[in-house]
């Protein structure tokens, strides 16, 4: 049974609160309204709304121990789910990482041991079927496949190995000459501003990465592609921004395509 098919005490409800706040700090708020008779701390969890709101209380009556568990269960659903949904051992959470559990450095800085944490890197490399799946098609082709590129969301950005180590890798300088090419294509094309450069001084280290590991494989012409926006909307992109963030990332991808046909 998952964490919310059980009854928790109070203390392991506080640290839920705790917990949950601090993963999901963009969404949620916990806020201190008082204390109770016996001096218990009374937190209220926020769910970011824009101005009005609903109140729900659970557990008034203390006997009624499925209302505090609804109260969990409510909050703990997650429409902006990042990670796989693999169940491993005891965990006590739901997932991996699935750009943590490549084996390219794999948990090192910049990754969780922790199951309940966005960057969880499994219990072991390729621990997901999805991972392992991905790594022994490219292993198997890999003779063939020129070029690896890999589509994420959001912070408009054209990153290249390594994010594991702060290390240059030995094609540095061509692929950050692609990725500038890529960049101004892209600016070109819709006037909007990439950034480019390794993954691990771009944004931050980030260990057992796809991108890693294919370029570790054999393959150079390895890309993360971040897309739109810049913290707008973040990852609730508008559906009328669908059309022109595709065209750019296509015109950075013909870019990735005619530099690889005239260099192999
Ligand atoms: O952290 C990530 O996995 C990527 N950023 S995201 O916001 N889409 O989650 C960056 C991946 C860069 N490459 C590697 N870490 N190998
Ligand atoms: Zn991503």
């Amino acid at each position: 049974a998952s964490y919310y098919e059980q009854y928790h005490s109070l203390n392991e409800i506080y640290s839920w609160m705790e917990e949950i706040t601090e993963m999901n700090a963009d969404l949620l708020q916990k806020i201190y309204i008082g204390s109770s008779f016996e001096k218990r701390p009374l937190y209220i969890l926020k769910v970011q709304t824009p101005k009005s709101a609903i109140w729900i209380d659970c557990g008034i009556h203390a006997r009624e121990w499925i209302a505090p568990a609804f109260c969990l269960w409510f909050i703990g659903h997650n429409r902006l789910w990042r990670k796989s949904r693999s169940k491993h051992g005891n965990n006590r959470c739901i997932g991996t990482d699935m750009n943590r559990n490549f084996d390219a450095g794999w948990c090192g800085k910049g990754a969780s041991h922790n199951d309940c944490h966005e960057i969880y890197c499994g219990p072991y490399p390729e621990s997901e079927p999805e991972v392992k799946a991905v790594a022994h098609f490219l292993q198997k082709h890999k003779d063939h496949i020129k070029a690896y590129i890999t589509i994420h969301s959001y912070s408009q950005m054209v990153l290249f190995p390594y994010s594991y180590t702060t290390n240059k890798s030995k094609d540095h300088d061509e692929l950050l000459s692609v990725a500038n090419k890529v960049v101004l294509a892209i600016r070109k094309t819709t006037q909007k501003m990439y950034e480019s450069g390794p993954g691990a001084q771009t944004i931050y280290l980030a260990p057992g990465g796809s991108d890693d590991w294919a370029y570790d494989l054999g393959i150079k012409y390895s890309f993360t592609f971040e897309l739109r926006d810049r913290g707008t909307h973040g990852f609730l992109l508008p559906t009328n921004l669908i059309k022109p963030t595709c065209i750019e990332a296509l015109s950075g991808i013909k870019t990735i395509a005619l530099h690889v046909i005239n260099n192999i």
